[in-house]
């Protein structure tokens, strides 16, 4: 097996490309460490504050972020971060080509459950001089140079695309190494399987209550088959299991914060999966365009999301067409 290292020598990708992604590789094996010790470490729980997103951070959504960020800026390669737990773009060297941006702890409120998290990174180019804006950021997911995400499961596990299908990695603790365990995946067109927190169904627009109520129909309903839910709570799983086995993600627009758009945000969230599951043959959508192709407006916005195995997305946007 291919280590990681190896891998981005004998590649095409960009030296300095290939040096961002080492660092975020490098950078997630200690916050696995930190993971790994759980109760242990003291550093569970809440971190007492709320971030930009007026979500409550919870004490490793910090450590993770800080950890991230101190990495990324000592790489003469990255310009500039943003971060879901940052209410700012912050600055890292002006002369660097890329700009990082990362949920450093997607699904967090598994943490105390000892349930799986990951970190979800963006990097995008950058030909600016000068003090880093959040204008240079606010490019369409399409632009990604490079995407990809850090699961702290049973295995750890790295998997990314920098434009040339989605390739995945697996941390080995006794050579201390990552090798390369899925060349390129290949997403499957069609699923039984969809993942949602349907406890939202009556906040949902009409057309993907019709559309849900439609799989829960199975056999007996216009689909003709019967379906499987699954739901972790944290995006970067539930991507992971549609990129080894299909299936449907959603998380919808809903009527509890109607200016908000959806839950899950554009540049480090949507942007990221949706540029893996195209990678892999998928589809990534709002409920009505491409996600890869909203131009941002705010480094923190928030889309609605509907993305995996091709035919069954465009089923499911098809009801929001009707
Ligand atoms: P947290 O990071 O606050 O746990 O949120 C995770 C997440 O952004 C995404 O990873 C999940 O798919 C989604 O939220 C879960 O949201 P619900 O808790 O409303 O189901």
């Amino acid at each position: 097996m291919k280590t990681l290292d190896a891998f981005l020598q004998d590649s095409a990708i960009d030296s300095d490309l290939a040096k961002v992604i080492s660092k975020l590789a490098h950078c997630c094996e200690t916050i696995n460490t930190q993971l790994q010790r759980g109760e242990l470490a003291g550093i569970l729980g809440s971190a007492g504050a709320a971030n930009v997103q007026g979500e409550t951070q919870k004490k490793l959504d910090v450590i993770a972020n800080d950890l991230l960020k101190e990495a990324l800026k000592a790489c003469p390669s990255v310009r500039g971060i943003a971060s879901e737990e940052e209410d700012e773009v912050v600055g890292a060297n002006a002369d660097g080509r890329f700009l990082v941006t990362y949920d450093p702890l997607d699904g967090s409120s598994n943490i105390d459950i000892n349930s799986m998290v990951g970190t979800i990174f963006s990097v995008l180019g950058s030909e600016a001089s000068g003090p880093v804006t959040e204008a240079e950021f606010l490019q369409p997911g399409r632009d990604q140079k490079a995407a990809g995400y850090v699961l702290y499961g049973p295995s750890m596990m790295l998997v990314f695309s920098t434009g040339d299908g989605v390739t995945m990695f697996t941390f080995d603790p006794e050579q201390n190494s990552w090798l390369q365990t899925v060349e390129r995946v290949e997403l499957a067109p069609d699923t039984k399987e969809f993942a949602i927190n349907m406890s939202n169904h009556r906040f949902w627009a009409e057309p993907m209550r019709a559309y849900i109520d439609d799989l829960l129909k199975g056999s007996d309903g216009p689909r003709g088959k019967n379906f499987n839910m699954r739901w972790v709570a944290a995006m970067v799983a539930d991507v992971h299991r549609i990129l080894c086995r299909g299936g449907l993600f959603t998380y919808p627009w809903d009527s509890r914060k109607p200016d908000q758009a959806g839950k899950l945000r554009l540049m480090y969230e949507a942007n990221p999966m949706g540029l893996l599951v195209e990678q892999a043959g998928g589809e990534a959508w709002t409920d009505s365009v491409r996600i890869l192709d909203i131009q941002p407006e705010q480094i923190h916005q928030r889309v609605p999301v509907i993305l995996g195995s091709a035919n069954e997305v465009k089923c499911c946007v098809e009801y929001h067409q009707r």
